[in-house]
């Protein structure tokens, strides 16, 4: 059996969210191991001893690392039951571009909100809301990035949801406001 060290997502949007993919909804048996990052499992230390961080997926005994390594490794591998990337040569380039740019970009201007005052957290605010419009426009009107069903996009963007209610509470704004359609697609995938 897979052994899915914490999963793909935060454990609070876990169980909604892993109900819309296929590949948790039976078709593919796995185990999900909890960690406790202040005093980290040897097998964590084992199957990662690179970077020693969570999410790791053990696929037939070998440790796959990193998030959107480990969707891209799914996706290739349940390709008939889960797929998660464009079959599209550039669609699916376009949708690790995006990935990407949420990786970086999105990590490090909201640290901003939570990590200062002031200028500096206001520079945060309005980066981070410049990103998330960029975001409704590849969205655009579908349900999901992914089209009528997640997929990798969604997948890399959701995890960060879990953090806007401190994001808002710390620098007292209202995300909803600025950007509806993304509070509308986070609502929609969990
Ligand atoms: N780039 C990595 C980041 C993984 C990461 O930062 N994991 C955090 C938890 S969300 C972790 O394991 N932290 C423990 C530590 O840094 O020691 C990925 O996308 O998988």
């Amino acid at each position: 059996m897979d052994k899915l060290t914490r999963a793909l997502v935060e454990p609070q949007i876990e169980h909604n969210l892993l109900n819309n993919l296929c590949i948790f909804k039976g078709c593919v048996a796995y185990e999900y191991v909890e960690e406790d990052l202040r005093n980290k499992s040897p097998l964590l230390v084992q199957m990662n001893p690179i970077h020693k961080k969570i999410p790791v997926l053990v696929h037939i005994g070998k440790p796959i690392s990193e998030s959107s390594i480990i969707v891209q490794y799914i996706d290739q591998t349940w390709k008939d039951r889960a797929p998660l990337l464009p079959s599209d040569p550039y669609e699916r380039a376009q949708a690790r571009f995006w990935v990407d740019f949420i990786d970086k970009k999105l990590y490090v201007e909201t640290r901003k909100i939570w990590m200062n005052k002031g200028e500096q957290q206001e520079a945060g605010k309005k980066e981070m809301i410049a990103i998330l419009k960029q975001l409704e426009e590849v969205l655009g009107e579908k349900a999901f990035f992914g089209g009528e069903r997640l997929g990798f996009i969604d997948i890399g963007l959701i995890g960060f949801s879990t953090w806007f209610y401190s994001y808002e509470t710390i620098g007292n704004f209202s995300i909803e406001a600025e950007c509806p359609k993304i509070m509308g697609w986070v609502k929609r995938c969990l």
